[in-house]
């Protein structure tokens, strides 16, 4: 899965020169801030970035709480995205910005080092799997809790954020399970390692409030749908066993799209299966990012 070129400071580089060296200061702490992006191919031939305006805001917000200066505008960044899909030939892909903490050495305090920005894009398919988001995948409550709010910061992509994730996700992919869902300090139902969630029950759709999960932009896709489509949709603090009972839960995320969650800790959400909301909001998502639905082209930054 890899492509021929990578944006690395300002220019472009072939994959295999894209390198950093062993003591990169970001390597060794995780001082790094993301994105995760995604272009679609659409429907009459070309390509489209999902929402970037809104990934490249985030990623700027990012910084500020990292306090991290990046070594280029808003409008570069853009740019060098759309760029970077373009010169890989790609159309489905998905784009991952990294600004990180380049200076070599040991020591925590990055305050010095400087601040490197690479844009690489690699061809994607479903995150879960085809057949997750069709069937719905298998997850299970982590025993580890998401990062409280002050260990390090929910609303910043910090990489470092990232080991809570990958131990959730190695702890529930060593039992079976496809994905974890993380219960904030406070026992409430949080996030996915890399997803929002949402639930459904009696015909009103709910997600967690911001304070313990990233603000996604797939979750404010969702939302406006949400409205689109006529379903009632309040933000509430749950608990794993609230969701249990709800008739669908799904995760979203840009990786992950919509995925439903037909099982969770081994007891059958609704049917086990997509259910029709999931559906809908689906169907109108994905009709969405292939540029077929004209109310919405105001998402896409055409390629
Ligand atoms: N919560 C977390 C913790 C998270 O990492 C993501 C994105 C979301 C929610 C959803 O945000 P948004 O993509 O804006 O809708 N996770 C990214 C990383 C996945 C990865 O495997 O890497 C993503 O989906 O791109």
């Amino acid at each position: 899965m890899k492509a021929e070129k990578i944006w690395l400071d300002g220019e472009f580089v072939p994959w295999e020169k894209a390198q950093v060296h062993v003591l990169t200061h970001a390597l060794h702490y995780g001082s790094a801030i993301f994105e995760g992006i995604r272009a679609y191919e659409t429907a009459d031939g070309g390509a489209a970035v999902f929402r970037l305006q809104e990934h490249v805001d985030r990623l700027f917000d990012s910084a500020a709480i990292f306090r991290m200066e990046i070594p280029y505008t808003r409008e570069e960044i853009f740019n060098a995205i759309v760029d970077t899909v373009q010169v890989n030939k790609l159309k489905g892909c998905y784009i991952r910005p990294l600004v990180f903490r380049g200076g070599e050495g040991v020591g925590i305090n990055p305050l010095r080092s400087p601040v490197r920005v690479l844009v690489a894009a690699i061809p994607f398919g479903a995150y879960l799997g085809e057949e997750g988001l069709e069937k719905g995948i298998r997850a299970k409550v982590s025993s580890y809790n998401r990062i409280h709010i002050n260990s390090t910061s929910t609303k910043a992509k910090i990489s470092g954020n990232y080991v809570n994730s990958v131990l959730a996700v190695m702890e529930v992919a060593e039992d079976g399970y496809d994905e974890a869902i993380l219960l904030d300090t406070n026992g409430y139902v949080a996030e996915g390692p890399g997803e929002n969630i949402f639930w459904a029950r009696k015909g009103t759709v709910y997600t967690t409030p911001l304070p313990t999960v990233l603000e996604g932009i797939t979750r404010n896709s969702i939302m406006t749908i949400c409205g689109d489509l006529g379903y009632p949709l309040k933000e509430a603090l749950t608990t794993r066993d609230e969701l249990y009972i709800a008739d669908e839960v799904w995760f979203c995320g840009t990786a992950a799209e919509i995925t439903p969650i037909r099982e969770i800790d081994r007891i059958t959400i609704g049917k086990g299966k997509v259910g029709p909301i999931a559906k809908a909001l689906q169907e109108k998502f994905f009709a969405i990012v292939a540029g077929k639905d004209a109310a919405y082209d105001h998402w896409l930054a055409r390629i």
